[in-house]
């Protein structure tokens, strides 16, 4: 593994471990989001032998959970969390976030959205003072598969530039664990006004969910390179 990418490990596992330390103890119930940085979160917990309930985000999540031998529920179960611990593309100075560059923002959205508090682990590559910064996949965006050709051309006449995407092997598109298509909107940064393009976004006829979290996370910790943290 190159030195910048065993830094970028190392900075992941530095967020996912203080977010445990800091916020886990046994008894509680936890969302447990998806990407690679959360990996860190499960190992922490299974590490410390932690006694929490777990509430995964996709299908990866869930894996995770199983195979970390942790106890797994679902929203049925326990519909109220105490805490979501998830990754995040990037993370604005106002807590904008952006999220699902996985296409699983919508069953992390709502885990989130079930929880006491949304606390997000991240690596030093996604603390930007604007979003767009780093990240160029643009705003990850689930639709209905009827409905992706109109929603492009309504994210077109917002100055978006959508794109369907499409599985590595280009057979298809990409279909979420919920059965949806995933449009990526391109944008040039700085966006402005975010909370009000969220809403406009989801306001479409046909989308599902938008990968911008908006006033949902109270607390980021960022992983530096020699294996420390910072946190907002
Ligand atoms: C999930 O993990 C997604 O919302 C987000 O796109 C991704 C971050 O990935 P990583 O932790 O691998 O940087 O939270």
């Amino acid at each position: 593994m190159s030195n910048e990418k065993e830094l970028l490990e190392s900075s992941k596992k530095a967020a996912g471990y203080k977010a445990v330390d800091d916020y886990l103890s046994d008894g509680l119930r936890v969302g447990i989001g998806s990407g690679s940085t959360i990996k860190y979160v499960v190992d922490r917990i299974k590490e410390k032998g932690l006694n929490v309930v777990c509430v995964p985000t996709s299908f990866q999540s869930t894996q995770l959970i199983v195979d970390a031998g942790l106890t797994l529920s679902d929203l049925s179960r326990t519909p109220s969390l105490d805490i979501t611990i998830d990754g995040a593309d990037e993370v604005d100075p106002d807590f904008n976030i952006i999220k699902g560059g996985g296409g699983c923002q919508l069953q992390e959205k709502v885990v989130a959205y079930a929880s006491k508090q949304l606390v997000i682990v991240a690596d030093y590559t996604k603390d930007v003072k604007h979003l767009g910064e780093n990240w160029k996949k643009g705003i990850p965006i689930e639709v209905i598969p009827m409905a992706y050709v109109p929603v492009m051309k309504k994210l077109e006449s917002m100055s978006l530039t959508p794109v369907l995407r499409m599985a590595v092997n280009k057979a298809g598109p990409v279909v979420s664990d919920n059965g949806n298509f995933i449009i990526d909107a391109k944008f040039q940064p700085p966006l402005s006004n975010i909370p009000q393009l969220a809403i406009d976004i989801k306001m479409i006829p046909g989308v599902v969910e938008t990968g911008l979290f908006i006033n949902m996370a109270k607390k980021v910790y960022f992983g530096q390179k020699d294996g420390s943290t910072t946190s907002r």
